[in-house]
């Protein structure tokens, strides 16, 4: 048994936000049915394509482990089919643009009508409020939620950030909220609204940042590197480079062979506890007994002084030669990794935190796995089906139609002609 097992998505989900949430319920045992427009599908199948003719490594990333439909919800006999299949389910998830379900025909209410049980789950752009009608792309989102703000450097532009944290981090958010319904349902018997969006997902992520917004109000953040470099703060949370986020000061410094390998860069951070330990290895043991630096507080104004010296050391040393003498030493530090190297690191292929997966028409190609691991309900990743490969199936086993039925519907153009399988 797997943790959701039993569990039926109905998903209408797209691009990014929506499909991570769906992908993530997959894995862990839920029967996803991706419904997708006949003979178009999910734009993504299509976008930044790198083999011909095959669904791209965007579309196959986040569609893993669910089964495709292909059903045209504005026609009057795939409306038909999308009730039964609204019937049929216990969640339905979604991330069109504001409306587009209402559109259809199928408000909140009307679902309520058709299946009283029914969790209806959606990403969107914006909450409630003067912009929950505007279309939300993932770096639209860490701009309104505060990322953008607050990441880069002082003197440069706001910057966003590779991790998809309004794609992604929203999808996961949803997932949460979709399983604790799951959970409200066993008692209450009914299903319910749940809507994640995605400038709360960022803000959420950003908290940190909106902490030392209201700390500016009772003085100098102290420990950004701003403060050492004697430069006011403004009214705002800062950008604050690579200064670490808590009170551990910490930054991003250049290892052996930085010159020539743009990744060849250690985080380090200067943990209070191993402040000693720290300045035996970098050959500053005075500064264990110095007033100026003996302290965090005395280290504060100095931050610049104190890395440029731990530089000097790192700079000596590969950056897997800082992590094997700083972690027998409790000294937090991380590698920089590039994408080259993770793929490439046993460890995560061997948790399955990266997998290879075969595909008919692309071939192989590596993955991220569950990066949330149930010792009970383990994820096995199986790839993404290729556009309406289920239909049939779906029709006839999930909602009882005949062959007949499904000839029917195909030559009425309700369904694609994609499908085939056993009809
Ligand atoms: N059959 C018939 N019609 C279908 C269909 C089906 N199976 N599936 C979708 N459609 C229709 C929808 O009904 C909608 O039609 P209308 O505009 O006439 O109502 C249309 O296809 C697609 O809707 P869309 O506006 O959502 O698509 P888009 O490409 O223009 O916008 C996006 C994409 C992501 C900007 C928008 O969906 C959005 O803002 N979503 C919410 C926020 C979000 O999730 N953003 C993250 C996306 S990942 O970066």
């Amino acid at each position: 048994m797997k943790a959701l097992e039993g569990v039926r998505i109905l998903d209408m989900t797209h691009v990014q936000s929506g499909p991570t949430c769906t992908q993530l319920l997959a894995w862990f045992g839920a029967d996803v049915l991706k419904v997708e427009r006949p003979g178009v599908g999910d734009a993504t199948r299509g976008q930044l394509r790198d083999v011909p003719d095959a669904d791209s490594l965007y579309f196959t990333m986040l569609n893993h482990n669910k089964r495709s439909i292909t059903l045209n919800t504005k026609d009057e006999k795939g409306k038909e089919v999308f009730t039964r299949l609204i019937k049929t389910c216990d969640v339905m998830v979604e991330n069109f643009a504001p409306g587009a379900l209402d559109r259809m025909g199928f408000s909140w209410e009307r679902i309520q009508e058709i299946n009283p049980r029914m969790i209806y789950a959606s990403v969107k752009g914006f909450g409630p409020g003067p912009y929950s009608e505007c279309k939300v792309y993932e770096n639209v989102a860490q701009c309104a939620g505060g990322s953008a703000s607050t990441t880069g450097f002082l003197d440069g532009p706001p910057l966003v950030t590779g991790a998809q944290i309004g794609d992604s981090g929203t999808g996961l958010h949803l997932a949460l909220g979709i399983v604790t319904a799951l959970y409200q349902r066993e008692h209450s018997g009914r299903g319910q609204r749940v809507l994640a969006s995605m400038q709360d997902g960022v803000l959420n992520l950003c908290r940190v940042k909106l902490r030392d917004q209201q700390r500016l109000a009772h003085g100098p953040l102290k420990e950004y590197s701003q403060f050492g470099e004697g430069i006011p703060f403004a009214d705002a949370t800062p950008r604050a480079g690579n200064d670490s986020g808590g009170g551990q000061p910490g930054r991003i410094l250049k290892c052996k062979g930085w010159e020539t390998d743009a990744n060849a860069y250690t985080y380090f951070i200067t943990q209070a506890a191993v402040w000693e330990k720290i300045c035996d290895v970098i050959g500053h043991p005075e500064w264990k007994e110095d007033p100026d630096f003996a302290t965090p507080p005395a280290r504060l104004p100095r931050l610049n002084e104190v890395f440029g010296a731990i530089e000097q050391w790192t700079m000596t040393k590969t950056k897997y030669e800082v992590m094997e003498i700083c972690n027998p030493l409790d000294i937090p530090v991380g590698p920089i990794l590039s994408m080259q190297e993770l793929s490439e690191e046993p460890s995560l292929r061997e948790t399955g935190t990266i997998v290879e997966v075969d595909h008919p028409t692309r071939g192989k190609y590596l993955t991220v796995g569950n990066p949330v691991k149930l010792s009970d309900s383990p994820s096995e990743v199986s790839r993404s089906p290729l556009l309406g490969e289920h239909t049939g199936e779906i029709l006839q086993e999930v909602l009882g139609y005949s062959a007949e039925e499904v000839s029917d519907l195909r030559d009425a153009g309700a369904v694609g002609r994609e499908d085939c399988g056993s009809t």
